[in-house]
């Protein structure tokens, strides 16, 4: 078993960012048999400027059998703001959608949390144990939803995306993502893979996925204006929403 430490820039950050990122690494331990995914050279770890306060990026990647990528990414722009951005893609031989979070906090409060589990498949439809288990839990209640902007196509019904307000907010935020990710790890552990001939449509799906998260400026922007045009369009395409390819 693959043991998960603690890292340095998780202990400097907005406590929900904390709390989310130790959560989502236990689920990982729990259902599911890591190994270490290398990223791009030198892209792990990286520092930058962003009007003379210091981005820090910090990357975590694994896979399994069922997952070729699964990216836990902790940022923080001076002290600022604190960012926390996961996606879990699945290997195109499991009909599995893609689980994804985005935590913005900014000094005194949060300003956007997203969590989803997004089908890829031609019908963009989850699959039924997902639709049951997912009705079946309490609806969070949020005072302030946010809506999403014009490339978010690829969210499921189920998309919760939210400025939390208080800490009570904060925490069913939490739990809701904890639940998605039972939900999905323990399911995925048990998932068995697809015929060949499904693969091209899962590819394909997951191809849709990234070109429209790629399309997200304000990522792209923080990212731009801290390390150059050239490094966010390589940083967003290789490192947060690379392409699958057939195996
Ligand atoms: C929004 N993402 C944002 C915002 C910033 C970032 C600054 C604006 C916050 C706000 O409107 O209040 C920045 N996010 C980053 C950076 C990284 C990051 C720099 O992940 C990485 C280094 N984004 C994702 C994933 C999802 C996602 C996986 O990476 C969803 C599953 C969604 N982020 C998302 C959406 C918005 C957002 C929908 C709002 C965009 C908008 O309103 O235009």
């Amino acid at each position: 078993m693959l043991t998960i430490s603690t890292d340095p820039l998780r202990k400097q950050q907005h406590p929900l960012v904390r709390k989310l990122a130790d959560c989502i690494e236990s689920n990982w331990q729990r259902y599911l048999d890591l190994s270490p995914y290398q990223l791009p050279a030198e892209l792990g770890y990286v520092e930058g400027r962003l009007e003379g306060e210091k981005l820090t990026i910090e990357n975590r990647c694994y896979q399994t059998p069922q997952f070729r990528k699964m990216h836990l990414e902790l940022a923080k722009i001076g002290k600022k703001i604190d960012i926390l951005h996961c996606v879990m893609f699945p290997r195109p031989e499991y009909a599995l959608p893609i689980f994804g979070c985005d935590l913005v906090a900014g000094k005194g409060n949060i300003s956007a949390a997203i969590a989803d589990l997004s089908p890829v498949n031609s019908e963009r439809i989850l699959p039924e144990a997902y639709h049951q288990k997912l009705q079946a839990l309490p609806t969070p209640q949020f005072q302030e939803h946010r809506s999403l902007p014009a490339w978010a196509d690829i969210f499921s019904e189920f998309c919760l995306f939210v400025r939390p307000g208080s800490l009570e907010e904060e925490s069913q935020f939490l739990s809701w993502v904890d639940s998605l990710l039972q939900i999905h790890c323990s399911y995925a552990a048990n998932a068995l893979p697809v015929a060949t001939e499904q693969q091209a449509e899962i590819i394909a799906g997951q191809h849709y996925y990234c070109t429209k998260q790629q399309k997200n400026d304000k990522t792209r922007r923080v990212l731009e204006k801290a390390f150059g045009s050239e490094w966010a369009e390589r940083y967003m395409t290789s490192v947060l929403f690379d392409l699958p390819t057939s195996s």
